[in-house]
């Protein structure tokens, strides 16, 4: 199990009070696609991901970030408890989407992106490494299922 100080829940959970899903997670997502375009493979169904405009402007990207942060916002909820909360998605993105857990450590990182520009002023190092080890910890519980 994994142990949080009082500081990195605090930072964890301080900073996510003012995260709007829709924006984060809509950004985060279309990053991730226009980064590593390889991940459009997933989203085909999506429409227009010709170009990082359309990407950017692409609805069902925003809504589908939306839909990851959201999600993401459960880890925050169950701190003590990510693996379990992660388990059912997990196999999920295993058995039936095939997404290469990689891609969950490159979405974390463009998380933190988006967070540590967008909240520059309350993003310091210790705000840093607590949400950096909550993206690890994320990509590692949805990687669980894996075999
Ligand atoms: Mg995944 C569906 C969460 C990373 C590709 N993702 C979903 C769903 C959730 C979710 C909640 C909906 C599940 C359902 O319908 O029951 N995803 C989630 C999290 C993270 C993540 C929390 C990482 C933090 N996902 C991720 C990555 C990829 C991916 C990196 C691919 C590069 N997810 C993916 C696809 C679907 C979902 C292809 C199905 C989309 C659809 O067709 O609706």
């Amino acid at each position: 199990m994994v142990n949080w100080t009082p500081d990195e829940k605090h930072y964890i959970t301080s900073l996510w009070a003012k995260v709007n899903v829709e924006e984060c997670g809509g950004e985060a997502l279309a990053r991730l696609l226009i980064v590593y375009p390889w991940t459009q493979r997933f989203f085909s169904a999506f429409g227009n991901l010709s170009s990082p405009t359309a990407i950017m402007g692409n609805p069902k990207v925003r809504a589908h970030g939306k839909k990851v942060l959201t999600s993401f916002g459960d880890a925050v909820k169950n701190l003590d408890n990510i693996k379990a909360t992660y388990a059912k998605l997990s196999e999920l993105h295993c058995n039936k989407l095939h997404v290469d857990p990689e891609n969950f450590r490159l979405l974390g990182d463009i998380l933190l992106i988006v967070l540590a520009t967008r909240f520059a002023k309350e993003f310091t190092p210790a705000c840093q490494a607590a949400w950096q080890k909550l993206a690890s910890v994320v990509a590692h519980a949805l990687a669980h299922q894996y075999h």
